[in-house]
C-alpha cells in the first residue's frame, strides 16, 4: 500500500525534464554522467554519439543525454535540442588552448532559437589539474552575465574527485531552477 502511494505521489509530483551534457572533446562530460548515475568514476572512450541515461535530484527526473564532442561531431549537437528544457556545459578548466574553441562553440549554441528558454549550467571541471581557470575567467570568456533571458549558473569540480561537491551542487541548482519552470 505504501509503495504504491509513494508512486503515485511520486507521479504526480515528480517533474520530468530533458537535459543535453555538452562541452569539447575531454572536457568530461561522460565522466560527469556516469559520476551523477553510479557515483563513481569509470574509465570512459571518447564518445561517438551519445550515451543517455536517467538520474533523479531533487524529485526531478533528468533524462540527460550526453553527446561526443570532437570537432566533426559538434555539427549533429544541434539535431538534439528539440524540447530541452536544460544544458550542462563543460569546460576542460586546465584547456587554456581550446578556451576560445569551446567559448565559439558556446555561443553557437545559444544562438539557437530552440534553446532559447533552456537553463544553463556550466561546470569548470578538472579544477584538480596545475593552475587552472577560475569559474571568474570562465564566466568572463563565456560572456555568461550577458545573457539576460535565460537562468545560468556555473560551477568548478572535478569529476575524478571522490570529496568533490561541485558536481552536485551543480545539479541541485539546475533541479531547482527547472523546478520553477511549469
Ligand atoms: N584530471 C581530471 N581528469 C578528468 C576530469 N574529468 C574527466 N577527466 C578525464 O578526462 C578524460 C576525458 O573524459 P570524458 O568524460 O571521456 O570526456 P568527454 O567530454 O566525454 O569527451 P568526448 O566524449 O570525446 O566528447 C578521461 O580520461 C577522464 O578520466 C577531471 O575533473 N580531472
Ligand atoms: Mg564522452
Amino acid at each position: 500500500m505504501g509503495g504504491f502511494f509513494s508512486k503515485l505521489f511520486d507521479g504526480l509530483f515528480q517533474k520530468k525534464v530533458r537535459i543535453l551534457i555538452l562541452g569539447l572533446d575531454s572536457a568530461g562530460k561522460t565522466t560527469i554522467l556516469y559520476k551523477l548515475q553510479i557515483g563513481e568514476v569509470v574509465e570512459t572512450t571518447p564518445t561517438v554519439g551519445f550515451n543517455m541515461e536517467t538520474v533523479e535530484r531533487e524529485s526531478v527526473k533528468f533524462q540527460a543525454f550526453d553527446l561526443g564532442g570532437q570537432e566533426s561531431l559538434r555539427p549533429y549537437w544541434r539535431y538534439y535540442y528539440n524540447d530541452i528544457d536544460g544544458v550542462i556545459y563543460v569546460v576542460d578548466s586546465s584547456d587554456r588552448d581550446r578556451l576560445r574553441t569551446s567559448v565559439k562553440e558556446f555561443q553557437l549554441m545559444l544562438k539557437e532559437d530552440e534553446l532559447k528558454n533552456a537553463a544553463v549550467l556550466v561546470y569548470a571541471n578538472k579544477q584538480d589539474l596545475p593552475d587552472p581557470l577560475s569559474p571568474t575567467e570562465i564566466t568572463q570568456a563565456l560572456n555568461l552575465t550577458e545573457i539576460k533571458n535565460q537562468p545560468w549558473s556555473i560551477f568548478k569540480c572535478s569529476a575524478i574527485d571522490p570529496k568533490d561537491e561541485g558536481i552536485e551542487q551543480g545539479m541541485e541548482w539546475l533541479a531547482n531552477t527547472l523546478k520553477k519552470n511549469d
